[in-house]
């Protein structure tokens, strides 16, 4: 005859699986759905704008493989910028010649901080953390 104890590791696996449910049911804004079941690692991609002469955001952080977008916009100047890295730091991405009103990717495989700057209009500076 089986001992009603036996029944127990059963329920509290069911009584487990209730709470993880009820905790699932409960995000009703999307926003854990990455904490809570990540897939496949997918790169960050992000955008940094020019509006004037600086960049926008001035720091941008991403995952390392991820891709930043210049969205290059013509300068008050009319001139437009470049993007030019500095150092030596393994994974330094190409630099991005004089342009204006185009979106120009790099994208970044190594972690490490990559500052840079536009050339043509002094103190217009940025950085790109990848992490
Ligand atoms: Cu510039």
């Amino acid at each position: 005859m089986m001992r009603p104890r036996s029944a127990n590791p059963i329920l509290r696996s069911a009584a487990l699986l209730l709470l993880f449910a009820a905790c699932s049911s409960g995000d009703t804004d999307g926003t854990d759905n990455a904490v809570t079941n990540p897939g496949p690692a997918r790169p960050d991609t992000l955008d940094v704008f020019t509006p004037g002469n600086i960049f926008s955001p001035t720091s941008a952080e991403i995952r390392v493989g991820g891709t930043i977008r210049w969205r290059i916009s013509e300068s008050p100047d009319g001139r437009g910028h470049n993007v030019i890295f500095s150092g030596n730091a393994p994974g330094k991405p190409a630099d991005i010649p004089i342009v204006k009103g185009v979106v120009v990717p790099r994208t970044f495989t190594r972690t490490g901080t990559f500052p840079y700057t536009c050339t043509i209009h002094p103190g217009m500076d940025g950085d790109v953390v990848v992490r």
